[in-house]
């Protein structure tokens, strides 16, 4: 059975990387009552600047190198204040992956700049995110991340929502010829994974997931008054033993 498993010794990074399994859950990395600390803290500076993202993501820079990594910089500024007053989550997430892995990870540098280190979504009430893919090796080849090998997501939840907001992923992975389904805004129409098996993961706070990103997959509307949070960034391989990660 194709489903997210929870981690294990037998776990191997090729697992995630050839699809054998969906994703991988690490459970309460961090606890539920930091995720509601930070969380809070989260939602007053989102209701001070009126966003519900903050980091610089290179999806949204794709055209834009030099642009992408002066925002980098202010936005890794960010993070180390607001991660300030306790272990930060995103120390937390890198500490478990090196562990697990069993190598060394940092934010990719290129040409002496730092990429962008993560991302905080806020997704609130009837909020969904629509078929997609975030494989960068594609229409990002101006960023020498997008040719590490082996790419992967980790997504920390740091706020669960009442209900809905599940990741479902797709037993399908990118493929070129699939660009032509590609919808105009963002995303890939529905039809592309038609009868294609599905898993779905609960956004249970404090659980880090990691997953293959090339495979298609999309969130679940937020159902209910609390808002679905999460940290995430993506990493690759720069050698076997040393990842790079960026946002
Ligand atoms: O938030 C999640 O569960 C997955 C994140 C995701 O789909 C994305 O970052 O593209």
């Amino acid at each position: 059975m194709w489903s997210p498993q929870l981690i294990s010794k037998s776990i191997q990074y090729d697992d995630l990387t050839t699809g054998k399994i969906p994703a991988l859950i690490i459970p309460e990395i961090i606890s539920k009552e930091n995720c509601a600390v930070i969380s809070k803290k989260i939602l007053n500076t989102s209701m001070n600047n009126g966003t519900s993202k903050f980091g610089t993501s290179l999806s949204s820079h794709i055209y834009e190198k030099p642009k992408y990594f002066f925002n980098a910089q202010t936005s890794n500024e960010f993070f180390k204040k607001l991660f300030l007053d306790y272990m930060s989550p995103l120390v937390i997430m890198r500490q478990k992956i090196s562990k697990l892995f069993k190598k060394q990870i940092s934010t990719a540098i290129e040409n002496g700049m730092s990429y962008s280190d993560a991302v905080i979504r806020i997704h609130s009430s009837n909020d969904s995110v629509h078929l997609h893919r975030d494989n960068s090796n594609f229409e990002m080849n101006e960023y020498n991340v997008s040719h590490l090998e082996n790419q992967l997501s980790a997504i920390l939840y740091l706020q669960s929502p009442i209900n809905g907001g599940e990741l479902t992923i797709f037993q399908k992975m990118w493929n070129k010829k699939d660009e032509y389904m590609r919808e105009p805004e963002f995303g890939y129409s529905s039809e592309l994974v038609k009868n294609i098996f599905k898993t779905k993961i609960l956004p249970i706070e404090g659980n880090m997931i990691i997953f293959n990103p090339k495979f298609y997959h999309q969130i679940e509307s937020v159902v209910g008054t609390k808002s679905r949070i999460t940290l995430g960034f993506f990493f690759g391989e720069i050698s076997k033993n040393y990842l790079y990660s960026w946002a």
